[in-house]
């Protein structure tokens, strides 16, 4: 069982519309590269990250925050990708528009520990991500501690994040490679939209 409140909207997007997302993310990261964030607790994700929009999901030895710009470049993010602002005014209720997407690149061997998306500033806003490339497994549950539930999130797949869900506990265990062959040099991307402010 998943918690009430979240939402798989399988193969949302089509292959060719995930050919052009992910070009127009690869073409974002020259302005905003991509960059293996410090965790506060010392560590090193495996995950690589940028961001679009207004704000970014950032995290280093002084925790998790949203900031306006890049922390390598000082750069203001690129704008979100249309397609993007269109899937959120698609699954989303008459709310405001996101204001960040957090881009996670997942190369051999990434993975993301189990947490909540807690940093945003209104809870009863959704975070909806697209899933592009490799086949990923995401554990979601309600509880750190609770029970899970397990599944496969695949090339063009879209998951949303509302209500009593918003604040699941949910993280990847592990992607799958060469299970698609959309992302040049393979992997998978996650776009996750949200209204941080
Ligand atoms: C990932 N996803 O799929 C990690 N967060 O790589 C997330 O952390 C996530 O898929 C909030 C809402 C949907 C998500
Ligand atoms: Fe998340």
């Amino acid at each position: 069982m998943t918690p009430e409140g979240f939402r798989l909207y399988p193969e949302y997007f089509d292959r060719s519309d995930q050919e052009a997302l992910a070009a127009m993310v690869f073409e974002a990261a020259r302005i905003a590269p991509f960059y293996q964030p410090s965790t506060p607790g010392g560590g090193t994700m495996s995950v690589a990250m940028t961001n679009c929009g207004k704000l970014g999901w950032i995290t280093d030895r002084g925790g998790y925050r949203y900031a306006a710009r890049h922390p390598q470049t000082g750069a203001p993010w690129p704008p979100i990708p249309p397609p993007l602002l269109g899937l959120w005014a698609d699954l989303t209720d008459s709310g405001p528009p996101p204001d960040a997407c957090l881009v996670n690149l997942y190369r051999a061997g990434a993975r993301m520990g189990l947490h909540q998306d807690r940093d945003e500033r209104d809870f009863s806003h959704p975070v909806i991500s697209v899933s592009l490339g490799d086949t990923a497994i995401f554990r979601i549950g309600t509880a750190r501690r609770g029970p899970t539930a397990s599944m496969k999130l695949g090339s063009g797949d879209v998951c949303r994040l509302a209500g009593p869900a918003r604040l699941a506990f949910h993280g990847i265990d592990r992607v799958i490679a060469g299970s698609s062959s959309l992302i040049p040099g393979g992997g998978r991307l996650n776009l996750t939209l949200r209204r941080a402010s």
